[in-house]
Parts: structure tokens; sequence; C-alpha cells
């Protein structure tokens, strides 16, 4: 999304002799307003359905803005309307709906109706204050609209889905059932929060000009008001919302399991969306055109946007270029790569560094390098994915051992005596549960058993211990022989390290293959590393700031009845349920707190949580609003 947002609301609406033919709307961000006006008004003067006397845009700064999951789309085929009528009642009573004949006769009241019929499930009244209009479902758009393109032309099922997720999530509405009143449109569809969008193929006799829509009420009547100014005035966005697919007859059969796969990731509640930061990103920050206070960024010393930080990787690009030119092996090597690994080394305490891209890269290259076929890696459970992946590639033997266990660990170590080499890898701080590994004795372990040691430090570096040198600084005691960290967290720039013996790091510079087949890290961003580890050296408090911060968190949460625990910057809240975690988080939005939803499969299923990680330069108070609103969120 550009940067210069907020969102507005852009809406057209055709008429002729005062008689309704069109009407649309779309919520942009302030570029593609123009744009988009002009696509509606085009809109309007092309209708099928003849060319209007006066065409209506209104363009409207948007309102608080709630972000919701698509409902997630099923199909059902029907030859003729009949079937098609029979299988929405199908649907409807599987959802508890009773009294079926009698609500599809309400439907010819709702011909000449612009809005829809609000009716009470159970009791079968209107409830809408003005019965010749109904009520309305408007301030709603397909998030990615919002997000890049302007308006594009008419598609009746985009636009069905959106309105259908926001009338789901109005208070008491418990169904929807929709007829379009296009007489060559005849799919219609039924949804609920628990059916999804049913769409029904073929729901009326072609022709027919007859459509319409009743949203079904279950709840109090004191409600109502509060039902009618959700579905008319709150600003509402769709994230994913599912893409037409072709025809099942359709000959691109090679995209359908995609699709389908994608279908139940959004079954499952576990659809991604992006968010674009359009500031710099410290403890707050411009997302999506609202200031935000974050409680979700790695940058835990805010030195990304450190001015002794910037100035160097500045002075770094006017002095070597942007980019590195090739592999460090070939023609990629500059004084700033190597000025790095000295401090880097010197910092952490060992002989040598190696730098990578990405800390991905450094995982998955030091793992594959020592260990191949023969070879036995034993991991802790819940290692980060790259530490995963790392072993799955290696070929060699993986034993995942309980999380933190050091007797299950010595058990399976004694299990493979036979294999050539093994490697046992832990996180160092764990990263959706904020724990720390018991390093005294895995260290203590893993000599006794013969076995490489190797911990990662992606979120110990600059946070644990007295100077922020990660994890041995925090016990006070010795290395393991792979020490691996990253330079995109507390070091605020980009890339991984290893850091070990001589020995170690030759033997990665031959054997390591993403180090030797990748473009090593642009010289400004090695440049911008090594001056934050200058500023970590000189300002160890940041480190005991972001630990403070985190403590304060968890006792802040404590104090409001949530029980949570942290010994490093990340305070993981547990929810369990994804979408529930979902929308904690977007109503932690609301509130202008930034806290993802961490959901399978980055943690287990049904261990869905709200991940906060603190800063050094959060204040206390931000901290105490963070933790009533996330309080709040979860009281939902
Ligand atoms: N809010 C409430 N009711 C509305 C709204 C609205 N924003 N817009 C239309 N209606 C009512 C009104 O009574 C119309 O006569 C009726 O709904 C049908 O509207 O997956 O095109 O715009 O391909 O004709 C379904 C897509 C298309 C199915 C529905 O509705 C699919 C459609 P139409
Ligand atoms: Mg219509």
């Amino acid at each position: 999304m550009s940067g210069d947002s907020p969102l507005y609301c852009v809406k057209m609406r055709a008429s002729r002799d005062g008689a309704h033919i069109s009407g649309a709307e779309k919520i942009v961000p302030a570029s593609a307003v123009p744009g988009t006006a002009e696509a509606l008004a085009a809109r309007a003067l092309a209708h099928p359905k003849g060319s209007p006397d006066d065409v209506r845009i209104k363009v409207e700064r948007a309102g608080e803005i709630l972000h919701l999951p698509s409902l997630p789309v099923r199909t059902y085929k029907t030859a003729t309307a009949a079937e098609g009528m029979a299988k929405a009642a199908e649907l409807l009573a599987s959802d508890g709906v009773a009294r079926l004949p009698e609500i599809f006769a309400r439907f010819r009241e709702t011909y000449a109706m612009r809005g829809a019929m609000l009716l009470d499930a159970d009791t079968l009244e209107r409830l809408e204050p003005d019965r010749a209009r109904g009520v309305r479902a408007t301030y709603m758009d397909d998030a990615e609209s919002a997000a890049k393109r302007s308006a594009s032309g008419k598609n009746h099922y985009a636009e069905a889905i959106v309105l259908a997720t926001k009338v789901q999530a109005a208070p008491g509405v418990i169904a929807e059932i929709c007829v379009s009143d296009d007489p060559d449109y005849l799919t219609g569809y039924v949804a609920s929060s628990t059916l999804g969008y049913c769409r029904i193929t073929t729901i009326k006799e072609k022709g027919d000009p007859a459509g319409g829509r009743i949203f079904l009420y279950r709840g109090p009547r004191e409600q109502v008001p509060e039902t009618i100014r959700f579905l008319e005035k709150q600003c509402v966005l769709v994230e994913g919302v599912p893409v037409l697919g072709p025809s099942p007859e359709a000959p691109e059969t090679r995209w359908r399991g995609l699709r389908e796969d994608l279908d139940a990731v959004r079954d499952a509640g576990l659809w991604r969306t992006i968010r674009t930061c359009e500031s710099a990103a410290g403890p707050h920050a411009r997302i999506e055109g609202r200031d935000l206070l974050v409680l979700s960024s790695n940058d835990y010393l805010d030195l990304a946007r450190d001015p002794r930080v910037v100035e160097a990787a500045a002075r770094a690009v006017r002095e070597f270029g942007t980019g590195s030119g090739g592999s460090r092996l070939t023609t990629g090597s500059q004084p700033p790569h190597e000025a790095l690994e000295r401090h880097l080394a010197a910092f952490k305490g060992t002989e040598d560094a190696l730098i990578f891209g990405t800390g991905y890269m450094a995982n998955v290259g030091v793992i594959t390098a020592i260990c191949g076929k023969g070879d036995a890696i034993l991991s802790d459970e819940l290692n980060h994915a790259s530490i995963i992946d790392g072993c799955r590639l290696s070929r060699a033997d993986v034993l995942v051992y309980r999380h933190n266990d050091m007797d299950d660990l010595s058990r399976k170590l004694s299990a493979c005596r036979e294999h050539r080499r093994r490697l046992v890898v832990s996180d160092a701080v764990f990263s959706m549960d904020g724990d720390l590994l018991d390093l005294p004795r895995f260290l203590e372990t893993t000599r006794r058993h013969d076995a490489f040691s190797m911990i990662d430090e992606a979120h110990a570096t600059g946070v644990l211990g007295a100077t922020g040198r990660g994890l041995c600084e925090h016990f006070s005691c010795g290395h393991p022989d792979i020490l691996m960290g990253t330079l995109s967290k507390a070091l605020g720039a980009e890339g991984g390290f290893i850091c070990g013996s001589r020995l170690l790091v030759d033997y990665l510079r031959n054997r390591s293959r993403p180090f030797i087949f990748s473009t090593s890290l642009p010289p400004s961003v090695a440049a911008a590393a090594d001056a934050a580890l200058s500023v970590l050296e000189a300002e160890p408090w940041r480190a005991e700031a972001v630990r403070r911060n985190a403590r304060s968190l968890v006792g802040e949460l404590a104090r409001l009845g949530i029980q949570t625990r942290t010994e490093s910057a990340i305070v993981p809240i547990p929810v369990g349920d994804e979408t529930r975690a979902v929308c904690a988080s977007a109503a932690l939005l609301e509130r202008g707190v930034w806290i993802p939803a961490i959901r399978y499969p980055t943690v287990a299923r049904g261990t869905a949580r709200l991940r906060a990680a603190v800063m050094a330069t959060h204040t206390d108070e931000e901290i105490r609003f963070a933790a009533g609103a996330i309080a709040e969120a979860l009281s939902q």
C-alpha cells in the first residue's frame, strides 16, 4: 500500500427518473480516489439497465476499519430454480433455521426494496425501521482494493462475498439468503458463519427480474439498532476474498489443486495477510494510514533507525555502492564484510565469524555443511523453522527431543553412537514462547556424548546478558561449538552469522552452499550491523531495558488476570483457537496496538497465541496501555 493513505470510501449511485439503476462502493487510499471515481462513473454510464440521468459520486474519509477474514466459499451446482431453492432450504435447516417455507414466502416483499429485509428468524417479524427501503449494508470492500487497485469492473461474486462476510459479523445476524435482481444472473447464495458462503449456481429462472436479500436475526430487540448501525455505518475490509476459479469444465485443471489447498487454508482460519508499515519501525509506526503502538518488532534495541547506524549505512552506500556484485568467493567481499566479521568474533569471544544473507541461510548453511547422510541431528521440538529446514535438507537422521529436556536428549544421543557425527541444535531463546535453553546442562550433555553443540541466538543477541552478548553471558558459562545469530533483530540490519573456531569457519567458507552460492550482503548492510554492534557496546543499558520492559508487560498482564511468562523480549499471550487469536489481534489493531496472532504451522494447532515483543525504548505508559488493550481484546 502506498504511503499516502488514509483510506477513503468512494461511492457511486446512478438513477433515471428517480429510479435506481446501479450502485457500487470502494475503499481505497487517497492516491487511488481519482481513478476509482472515474472507473465508477464509467461503470454507471455503461450499465446494461440503461443510461442514467443522475450519477452521484461521493468521497468520504473512512472511519475506524474492522478487518475480517472472508467467509470460506463452497459451491453447490444446481440445474433449476426449484432445485436451488431446495438446496438453500436444506443448508439453512442444517444450520438451525426453522420455518423455511414461510421465510422463503417473504421474498416477494423484498422485490421492490433497495436494501435487505431484516427478519426475526423465530417470530418472522420485520425489524427494519424503513420497510420500503430495507437495511443496506455499506462501507465495505475487499481489502485488496484498499491495498492497491482502483475500481475494476463489476464482479457480482467478490462484491457478494464482501457483503455476506460483513453481514455475518453484525450482532445477532445468524444467516442470509440472496437472489440477484439481475434477470441474467441465476446464481445466488446462503451464508452463515458456520456454513460460510454457499454459492448455489442456479437459484432462479432465466429472465426473472425478481431478487432480494433476507438477513435473519436472532437476539434481543434492544440490540437491533446496533445491528443496523453496524450494517449501515461500520467500515469493513474483508481479507482473503477468494478468486473465482474457472468453471469445472474449464481446462485449467493444473490450478485447481492450488486453489483447493488455499481454500482449506482459509477454512481453517489460517489465511495470511501482510500489513504495510509506512514508516521506520520504532515503538510507534504508521501502518496502513494509522499511527500504531508496535509490539511486534524484533528490532529490540530500536537501532534500525538510530542516526549512528543510518549514517554508517549511508556512508558505505556512497563509498561502495548498493550491491556487492557477487558471492564472497568471487567478487563480493568488501572491507565492511570483513570488519563486521572481526567485530562479531570479538563481541561473542570466538576465534572467527562468517556472515550469511539471512538468518535462515545461516542455519541451513551450517547444518547442511556439517551433517549429511550417516550423521545424526538432535533438534529441540520447538526449534525455529530454519533449523528444521536445515535438518531436512542435510539428509541426516533427525531425532527430535522434548522441549528443553536434557534427559531426553541424553537418551537420544546414546541411541546414535554409531552415527559418524552427532550435532545437537537448539534455539537459545525459543521464538514463540520466549523461554531460554538450559545452556549449562546442554553443554554438559553434548560434551559427554562428544556431539557438536549449536545454539541459535537470533532472539538472544543484544537481549540476554549484562552487556547483551547473549545466552553464554546470561549463564556465565562456556560456548557451544557453533553460535548462530542474526543481524536483523537487535542489530537492526539484515543477515545471519556463525561464530566459532577458526577450523569451523574455514570449513564453512569451503563447504557451506548458501554461503558459496549467494551474493553477499550489500556492504551498507554490513556497515549498519557493525555500527549497531558499536552502539550496543557503548550503551549496554539497552539490553537491560528490553528485559525490564518484557517483565513489566508480564506484570501488568498478571494484574489484569492474564498469566504469562518470559525470560526474553518475547511475551506470548496464549489464546488457543486460531480464529479467536486473529480476532483478538484485529481488536487490538482497533485499539491502536499492533500485536500479531501466531498460528499453525508456526506453532502447534490449537495453541494459537498473540506474540508481543517489546523494545528497549517502549515507555512504562506504553507498556501499561498495551496490557490494558490486550485484556480488552481478549475479553471480547
Ligand atoms: N445491502 C442490503 N441489501 C442489498 C444491498 C446492500 N448493499 N445491495 C443489494 N441488496 C438487496 C436488494 O434487495 C437487491 O434487490 C438484492 O439484494 C439483490 O441484489 O456467488 O447481484 O445486487 O456469484 O442483484 C450473488 C452472487 C449476486 C452469487 C447478488 O445481488 C455468486 C446480486 P443484487
Ligand atoms: Mg442488482
